[in-house]
């Protein structure tokens, strides 16, 4: 993707528009099982982890559900910081199962592998691999039948993946470009006579790039790709930056794709994403051995995102649905109030690692949401988050709404309305501010206010976004805009999110 190739081709032949899978989903791995693809992607301190989708083309995809969807699986403590957890997954399919081989950085984590017979669930409970060193691990088998797990670092083991067990010791491989930082997200495939060793380099920002090497056995001698890195939009105005952290996969038809991750910076400079690192696919061509990355087509549009509109009707709540940290019963269920989300706080606000907050990831730059809320004898309410430490939120009490904001040390309140008590709809229109020539525009607009009766939309404040970008708070995740409750028991009867367009 260094040169202008460009490719409109997808596997079923239509044109397509980046990103495939839109908002925080990075570090994205694929496997193809006949004609189905499954996609597996990061998830840092979210319960449940690992969002999983299925697809068909490589760009529609559906979310099938999570692969650490229970408390034995998934542990994030309080101790754990925001972009902790749950790191770079790799999903694979071999004898007959799907094998995801992830790392858990958290106090009581490492490496860990799950499998399923069904990419949409049950996962096994982890087999924990306490040999397998570093993070980004991936699995590949040899002819012989010997499964190699490769970290960042780069670094290799062979392991038995039933017990979890490494035979012998790590052993270094390539490791990318001299001085490159941050060799990571290997992955390992055998393609032809050879042995391709697939990296990351130049760390997860703008320097962000991917690298490739290839051998004659799957523990090296590597010899590196020409053309390095065969995928890096630095020091380019491309509107798709950061990109790297890939997978590679073959279609059916022989095509080979890439997926891989990207962020959008919008604003001024230095730009700043506010949608955290997303899922991008470019086609894939071979030249002399080696493979040679197109562009993706139409980086500037949003891609379609999940439904968002949830009654709260049902008993389970849908996949695409994330805590904080953990999500337990008591805190959190459709079953006290049929029909309502009811959330039971621990007494604490979204400052706090332990808050009672479920959201949904913010997927288009564009968008409201909104949301009825009964505070009953509680604090509750809507909430833009990055992490404990940045978030807008508008909350009701029951005598008054008010917009509360935390950016880095500082929580303020900055606006309220006396309400009568009773629920209440509150509501968030994230938009693109004004154009006007100054360098130092933020990425967007974050109003929150009430609904009038009408149906209109009253803001009570307008903050600048750039608060809640990864630019501005760090770490590896992106926006969620979610429901919480900061002070007894809250019921939410319902909760939409849409895109908004011009
Ligand atoms: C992940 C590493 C990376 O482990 O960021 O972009 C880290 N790449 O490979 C967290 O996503």
């Amino acid at each position: 993707m260094k040169g202008s190739q460009v490719s409109d081709q997808h596997p079923a032949g239509a044109s397509f528009a980046g990103p495939v899978v839109p908002g925080f989903h990075p570090d994205p791995s694929v496997c193809r099982v006949g004609d189905d693809y499954y996609l597996a992607c990061s998830s840092f301190e979210y319960f449940p982890g690992i969002p999983l989708f299925h697809s068909r083309d490589l760009v529609h995809w559906t979310r099938i559900g999570n692969a650490l969807d229970r408390p034995e699986q998934l542990r994030l403590p309080t101790s754990m910081p925001s972009s902790g957890g749950i790191y770079a997954p790799t999903l694979r399919h071999h004898d007959g199962r799907f094998w995801l081989i992830v790392t858990n950085c958290s106090e009581g984590g490492g490496n860990l592998l799950v499998t399923a017979t069904d990419p949409a669930g049950p996962w096994s409970d982890p087999t924990w691999l306490p040999d397998v060193p570093g993070i980004d691990p991936d699995l590949a088998w040899d002819e012989d039948g010997t499964c190699w797990c490769t970290v960042a670092g780069v670094s290799q083991v062979a392991l038995d993946p039933y017990t979890g067990r490494t035979l012998g010791e790590p052993r270094r491989l390539w490791s990318g470009g001299p001085g490159a930082k941050a060799p990571e997200a290997p992955h390992l495939y055998r393609i032809g006579d050879y042995w391709y060793l697939l990296i990351a380099e130049g760390g997860t920002e703008r320097g962000h790039g991917i690298s490739i090497a290839r051998g004659l056995s799957p523990n090296g001698p590597f010899e590196p790709c020409p053309a390095n890195p065969i995928l890096t939009h630095r020091g380019t105005d491309h509107p798709v930056q950061n990109t790297g952290h890939g997978d590679l996969v073959q279609a059916p038809d022989g095509s080979w794709w890439m997926v891989f991750l990207g962020a959008r910076p919008h604003g001024g400079t230095p730009g700043w994403h506010v949608l955290g690192r997303e899922t991008f696919l470019a086609p894939v061509t071979w030249e002399d051995g080696w493979p040679v990355v197109g562009d993706i087509l139409a980086p500037g549009d949003d891609g379609p995102g999940d439904p968002y509109h949830d009654d709260f009707d049902l008993t389970e709540l849908h996949a695409s649905w994330i805590s904080v940290r953990d999500r337990s019963a008591e805190h959190c269920t459709t079953k006290e109030r049929p029909g309502s989300l009811t959330l039971r706080a621990r007494g604490t606000s979204l400052d706090e690692p332990d808050a009672v907050f479920i959201g949904r990831r913010q997927q288009h730059h564009a968008c409201q949401a909104r949301a009825s809320v009964d505070p009953a004898q509680g604090c509750g309410g809507l909430a833009v988050r990055l992490d404990e430490q940045h978030h807008y939120d508008i909350e009701a009490d029951g005598t008054e709404v008010r917009v509360v904001s935390r950016v880095g040390s500082v929580r303020a309140v900055v606006a309220t309305l006396p309400v009568p008590a009773g629920p209440v709809v509150l509501g968030v229109r994230i938009t693109e501010p004004p154009e006007r020539y100054d360098p130092r525009t933020g990425p967007d607009l974050v109003s929150l206010g009430v609904e009038r009766p009408d149906g209109t939309f009253a803001p009570l404040a307008t903050l600048d976004g750039r608060y809640l970008s990864t630019e501005v708070a760090g770490g590896f995740t992106g926006r969620v805009i979610g429901l919480y409750a900061a002070q007894g028991v809250v019921h939410f009867d319902w909760f939409g999110y849409e895109q908004l367009t011009a």
